[in-house]
């Protein structure tokens, strides 16, 4: 008791939220913990030192949050994810622990720049985009619903590359995020597990002379866990995000050593500790690498093994694996955990095969994010034997009782047989990632009601046939915390002046904004704070770019990965229509608009790049143009990523969301921006079809083919030529691109895009160009009218509650993992478990 009021007192003064415990806590950290008097620090070192002032007021909640999640032996959702893509943490932290305001208060009080603070921090870039941003968006969600959670994934060295643009191209970068450590994660080397790979398999018999199968590895690795907290809004929980190291079993090989081969026994070293070296920077296209398999196996294996570890920590039966975690497969990159799940509970706990399967199916669950055939993994038989020998033996296993049931239920049915086999024998032999997914999974989702619609008709049709129970619709959502309560501070204040701040967790609120769309003080703060946040963005354009925007021009942006699906070029193919038009009359009376472009390509994706070389060479022309007069600018705005897009999201008047009808599986920056008040144009595609629904067809600028109409027209035989000769105006601007205009006299410089578009255009731009310039003359006819466009952006910002996050983790908690929030008690001091 003694010591138990002594830690009470200690924890008090080191964590207390005045004022002036924030100042004293901030100066001491800068002292010991960053080792410098304030005449020293640079930037950085009070950055560290608020980050560590910041993580010592978390570290209760999560001991506390295990401590709580131990005692209850509490069913925790596991989600696999090879992405999380968490953005910047300190100023999301404070948000959550609702200390935001103090400690900017105690730092500007110090007569340090808070806001340069939060700038300084750079991001965990450890996924390509909206797959690894979701991660991040149900990590933040499940902690505010107080549910407990482990996020799973790969602790990579080198994220996302950081972009830079020269002349107008791409060049990568790579992201040495950990260069100047990293103040939010905690090494956990006391729970390192043990990855084999390679070998062979082989039978012996146990002790009661049963036939058993063991796995021989040819070598192993580590896996290091490294721990990062992850809050709720204004609640006790914080969960854990786990991502593992790969690390050389023993750094230095003595026997190696002691031969001579002093080079090899450091090598081994560097191949462990490649595995978890860097991100692979394609978020559609399968790349059949081996280095990408181990990657995926390493996580899955390690956070597995950590799973068992604690149910054996917790002395739960393996019996009871599915009771005690629900694991959800973010896409297929973690479907390898189906064998080896198997493989843990068959070979390692000594389950028979029909317990263990049971077990299997009803822990895992599996997301789907995209319905492009080409960018299914699968892995090469053979490559998969040398890495993942066993595995390959239970994945026979699985798929011949698996085609059993298949055969008896279709009978006579060989091609649906060869279809929904666990292995591709259509030519070289290919181990099917999502069937494997299928297979093992109660349950199987896609991101967007179109999109899991459009699954159960196309990519996973056999599937649903065969178990129509396993499958639902899971709308995506995004956190309000991040995308508007810290990144929109203006609106945040304006909405909670007037409906209160219950909406920052119950998104569904907002719909009582509606009531002030006809208070014209109302709508005139709506209008100027969104005018203040694109001058701020401005100013950064300024500064960065040397271009002068107007903000009363029209804010028109597309954020997102660069990729012909997603059509920045058909946004460019408008661009240079009105360019077109202003210099057949440079008098026209346009509405002024700035076109801002971000996104990152695919370093291996040819034509991804050679869009991006297309912005700049446009805007070139276009922004220095006399007859344009400043009436439309266009800016490729570098290194897009969570941290500028949080500036980028409440600037926007117009959001473009653009892609083929069918191909876009969700999308999630089309909800950021309207939650900030932007206007969408878009096609019936993802969730653009709810958004839609919700904001009202009135409120949203609809163009393009439908889904369906998409498929017809392919299905007829497109000719993307037919559309070139019926309009001039079509035809005017790709000769403008063919005739070397926008790249000084060169006409090779983009004849593969040319080419492209006349010959196939396989995401149909023709086919939309009308229809899509004359939505856009629509969105600048609704933008003269300013009284009407702030009612449009009111109406849809109040409207976009369904895409709240919680939403959408509270739809998966009751319809997938049956999980229960479970309140973490607050405590005073930190030994509260004696
Ligand atoms: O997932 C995206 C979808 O395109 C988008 O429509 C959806 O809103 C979002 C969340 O559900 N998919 C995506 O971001 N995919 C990837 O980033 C990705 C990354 C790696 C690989 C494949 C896809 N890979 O095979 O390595």
């Amino acid at each position: 008791m003694q010591l138990r009021n002594e830690l009470v007192r200690v924890e008090a003064d080191r964590t207390g939220t005045t004022i002036d415990n924030l100042k004293r806590a901030f100066l001491e950290n800068l002292y010991y913990v960053q080792g410098k008097p304030p005449a020293l620090a640079t930037l950085n070192d009070y950055y560290m030192a608020l980050a560590h002032t910041v993580r010592d007021r978390i570290m209760q909640r999560w001991n506390n949050s295990a401590i709580t999640y131990t005692e209850n032996q509490s069913r925790t959702v596991c989600y696999l994810s090879a992405e999380f893509l968490m953005g910047p943490h300190l100023g999301n932290n404070l948000i959550n622990l609702g200390l935001y305001e103090p400690m900017k208060q105690a730092i500007d009080e110090l007569g340090i720049n808070f806001d340069e603070l939060i700038e300084e921090e750079g991001e965990p870039g450890l996924g390509n985009g909206g797959l690894g941003r979701l991660a991040a968006c149900y990590l933040d969600s499940l902690a505010a619903l107080e549910i407990p959670t482990m996020g799973y994934g790969i602790r990579y060295e080198f994220g996302i590359f950081k972009q830079d643009i020269r002349d107008g191209w791409q060049v990568e970068i790579t992201d040495k995020w950990l260069r100047n450590g990293n103040p939010w994660e905690l090494a956990r080397p006391e729970w390192t597990v043990s990855i084999p790979f390679g070998g062979h398999t082989e039978s012996y018999r146990n002790s009661q002379g049963v036939y058993r199968a063991r796995w021989v590895p040819a070598w192993e690795v580590k896996g290091v866990p490294y721990d990062t907290p992850t809050l709720g809004y204004k609640v006790n929980t914080a969960n854990t995000l786990r991502l593992w190291k790969a690390e050389a079993p023993e750094s230095f090989d003595f026997q190696a050593f002691n031969t001579g081969d002093y080079y090899g026994a450091v090598n081994a070293k560097v191949v462990s500790e490649n595995i978890t070296k860097v991100l692979y920077p394609n978020d559609d296209e399968i790349q059949g690498k081996v280095l990408r398999l181990q990657q995926q196996f390493f996580f899955v294996s390690c956070s597995l093994q950590d799973m068992i570890r604690i149910m054996k920590g917790q002395k739960i039966p393996m019996e009871r694996f599915h009771e005690k975690f629900a694991v959800q497969l973010n896409d297929t990159h973690p479907a390898i955990a189906v064998a080896e799940l198997m493989r843990l509970l068959v070979d390692q706990e000594f389950l028979g095969w029909d317990e263990a399967w049971a077990i299997t199916q009803n822990t895992l669950a599996y997301t789907n994010h995209t319905l492009l055939p080409e960018a299914l993994e699968r892995w090469q038989i053979d490559l998969f034997r040398d890495l993942l020998p066993r595995h390959l033996e239970i994945i026979y296993e699985i798929n011949q009782r698996f085609m059993d049931d298949v055969r008896v239920k279709f009978i006579d049915d060989d091609a649906r047989l060869a279809r929904m086999s666990l292995i591709d024998e259509s030519g070289e032999r290919y181990v099917r990632m999502a069937n494997l997914a299928c297979v093992g999974s109660h349950a199987i989702n896609g991101v967007a009601a179109l999109h899991s619609e459009l699954l159960k008709q196309t990519v996973l049709k056999d599937f649903y046939e065969y178990s129509p129970e396993k499958f639902s619709n899971k709308t995506n959502g995004v956190t309000p915390r991040r995308f508007m309560v810290l990144s929109n501070p203006r609106l945040t204040q304006l909405i909670t002046d007037r409906i209160g701040s219950g909406w920052i967790t119950d998104l569904e609120q907002l719909r009582q904004l509606e009531q002030f769309i006809d208070d014209p003080a109302f709508c005139q703060q709506w209008r100027s704070i969104k005018q203040a946040i694109k001058q701020d963005l401005a100013d950064s354009i300024q500064k960065d770019y040397g271009v002068d925007v107007s903000i009363d021009s029209i804010f028109d942006i597309q954020v997102k990965r660069i990729h012909e699906y997603k059509r920045q070029h058909l946004n460019l193919l408008h661009i240079i229509t009105l360019y077109n038009r202003i210099k057949a009359n440079p008098n026209i009376d346009i509405t002024p608009r700035t076109f801002l472009f971000g996104g990152k390509a695919a370093p291996g994706y040819f034509m991804a790049k050679l869009m991006i070389k297309l912005v700049s060479a446009v805007s070139e022309v276009i922004n220095r143009d006399p007859d344009v007069r400043g009436r439309i600018k266009v800016v490729f705005l570098k290194n897009y990523n969570v941290k500028f897009a949080q500036h980028v999201y409440p600037a926007a008047d117009l959001s473009e969301q653009i892609s083929t009808a069918g191909k876009e599986a969700s999308g999630t920056g089309n909800m950021k921006f309207a939650m900030n008040g932007a206007l969408t144009i878009g096609t019936l595609d993802g969730a653009n079809v709810e958004i839609m629904e919700q904001a009202g067809e009135e409120n949203f600028f609809l163009f393009g083919l439908t889904a369906e109409e998409v498929r017809e027209r392919k299905a007829r035989g497109y000719d993307p030529k037919a559309y070139y000769n019926a309009n001039p105006n079509l035809q005017l601007v790709i000769d403008r691109i063919a005739s070397g205009f926008f790249s000084h006299g060169d006409k090779t410089l983009f004849q593969p895009i040319v080419d492209n578009l006349m010959q196939s255009d396989p995401y149909l731009l023709f086919a939309d160009y009308q229809s899509y310039v004359e939505c856009q003359d629509r969105v600048a006819e609704a933008y003269r009218d300013q009284d009407k466009w702030t009612r449009m952006s009111i109406l849809n910002a109040a409207r976009m509650g369904m895409f709240s996050s919680d939403r959408s983790i509270q739809e998966y908690c009751d319809d997938i993992w049956n999980v229960k929030p479970v309140t973490v008690k607050e405590t005073e001091g930190f030994c509260s478990a004696t």
